[in-house]
């Protein structure tokens, strides 16, 4: 017997034999073992990616194979935030039990022929056959019934969110690989969106692959600008906040006037773009430090030319607020940051209010803390935007230096016909006069709204009733005409 390359090969003795038997036999169980354990999932028993991979393409063939031009969907199910949290906050038997719960209460709803797999731990994926349109919307009401029941436990029960998306073979794709994406890009509009469930169309894939051009282009401009000239691009407009004195027939009249700083995109090549398409981008690829750097200085080196302009004085002088994002704000040098753009320009703290989320508030309330006593040092002021819109405990806000709370624009749209926003309105007014907080309306529109307010006591407003973001030519002609009237503004 010779070996592979022409050698002699010393026969083997019965021991080797029977001992590279067992080894042969050893390695075939663990192969098998391996195998068992990368095609289905240890919490649900379902197959899993690497099953799903194969299970598809070879429905894919079948489908074409036969002619069948019904075809499937692809279902993808996910698991929403709260999963997340209850599996960061209680005992990982609970996470896991909820799981196993969610693959059984699918598997109740499937025909023979549908498929299940559990692709990561919050996904499972289904594969659908002939089931569209109606037939998939029945399945749908089926399925989501069973997903919102909420998971009892001795003591409390926990209701878990889940988002589908789902696209159609062939519709959607002919490939594996382009239908899974297509019903991964609707699952994720699905839980963008908070819907339920979400079915693939070509709009989706266009607004995803601008979200990436747009990504793509803030970098640039980010990179090719550097931070001196982001100016080119950006600019910043000014929103009146303004705090009454009166409120008369057909006018109110203004004690003092302060502005909101709000950022807006000049792109060159996609025109006027608001901070909704762009701060969420800046904020996941971390270019909002840089950016928001730049609007800081900005807001300071403005403020600074309005006063040597002797434009600013109003009883007192100007205040800017300036919006922090989250991550900004839990950035090390965010105080840092406005320390040195005070510094540069000479201006006292206290003309600069920092505009912060209740949400980024409460994230690290420890460190939050810290941060803020560092601005409250440097004389800058606190406001929580968009209050009322977080889970945050009213009762935990004394802990925090703040000076102003704005309550979102969600209460105050429907203030004249909405009693329970009233009552949520008043009583924010008096919590925050007991812990000695301004407090502004965000989304003034209606006249009504000013004097409920008013009446609550509620002082500081701000909203398109009073005035538009403008630019700050635009912001320095609205304070000449409050002046010019006597301190008093329309509104009808
Ligand atoms: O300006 P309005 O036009 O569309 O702003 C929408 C949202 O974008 C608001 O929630 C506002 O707080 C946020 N925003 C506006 N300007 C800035 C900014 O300069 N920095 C940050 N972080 N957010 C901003
Ligand atoms: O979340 P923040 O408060 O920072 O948001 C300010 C945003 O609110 C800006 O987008 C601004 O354009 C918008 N805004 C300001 N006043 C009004 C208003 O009266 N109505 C509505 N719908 N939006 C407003
Ligand atoms: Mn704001």
């Amino acid at each position: 017997m010779k070996d592979i390359d022409g050698e002699p090969v010393s026969a083997l003795a019965d021991g080797d034999i029977s001992h590279l038997r067992n080894e042969n036999s050893r390695l075939i169980n663990r192969v098998a073992q391996l195998e068992r354990m990368l095609s289905l999932q240890p919490q649900t028993g379902l197959p899993t990616h690497f099953r799903l991979e194969l299970e598809l393409e070879e429905t894919i063939d079948e489908f074409r194979r036969t002619g069948d031009r019904g075809g499937f969907s692809l279902l993808i199910v996910q698991l929403g935030d709260n999963y997340a949290s209850v599996r960061k906050t209680l005992k990982s038997s609970i996470s896991e039990w909820i799981l196993y719960e969610t693959g059984c209460r699918i598997q109740s709803l499937l025909e023979p022929g549908d498929k299940i797999f559990h692709t990561h731990e919050n996904e499972f994926v289904l594969i659908l056959p002939r089931r569209k349109g109606k037939a998939l919307e029945e399945f749908l009401r089926r399925l989501i019934a069973q997903l919102d029941e909420p998971h009892i436990f001795s003591g409390f029960n926990i209701a878990i969110k889940a988002a589908t998306g789902a696209s159609y073979w062939p519709e959607h794709g002919e490939e594996r690989s382009a239908i899974l994406h297509r019903a991964d890009i609707a699952a994720g509009a699905a839980v963008e969106e908070r819907k339920s469930f979400v079915l693939f169309k070509p709009e989706l894939l266009r607004r995803a692959v601008e979200k990436v051009e747009l990504q793509n282009s803030i970098v640039k401009a980010l990179e090719s600008a550097g931070i001196e000239n982001l100016g080119d691009q950006f600019t910043l407009y000014y929103q009146p906040k303004v705090f009454l004195s009166s409120v008369g027939e057909g006018f109110i009249g203004v004690e003092r006037i302060e502005a909101e700083a709000l950022i807006r995109w000049m792109h060159p090549q996609k025109g006027f773009l608001g901070p909704d398409t762009f701060i969420p981008l800046a904020e996941e690829t971390g270019l909002i430090l840089p950016l928001g750097k730049w609007l800081i200085y900005q807001c300071a080196r403005r403020l600074a030319a309005w006063d040597a302009e002797g434009r600013t004085s109003m009883g007192i002088s100007l205040n800017l607020s300036v919006n922090l994002s989250a991550r900004q704000f839990r950035s090390q040098d965010a105080a840092d940051i406005i320390a040195s753009a005070l510094a540069s320009t000479g201006l006292a703290g206290n003309r600069l209010t920092v505009e912060l989320t209740e949400t980024s508030l409460f994230e690290d309330p420890e460190a939050t803390k810290l941060t803020l006593e560092r601005f409250s040092a440097l004389g800058v002021k606190i406001s929580v935007d968009d209050f009322g819109t977080g889970y945050s405990s009213l009762s935990h806000l004394h802990r925090f230096p703040l000076d102003e709370i704005k309550i979102d624009r969600l209460f105050i749209e429907n203030l004249d016909s909405n009693h329970q926003d009233k009552i949520i309105v008043s009583s924010l007014v008096s919590i925050a006069k007991g812990l000695g907080l301004t407090l502004v309306a965000e989304g003034v529109e209606k006249p009504e709204a000013i004097k409920i307010l008013w009446d609550m006591g509620c002082r500081g407003f701000q909203g398109f009733l009073i005035s538009k973001p403008l630019p700050a030519e635009g912001f320095m002609a609205f304070c000449d005409k409050v002046k010019a009237d006597g301190m008093r503004i329309r509104i009808e």
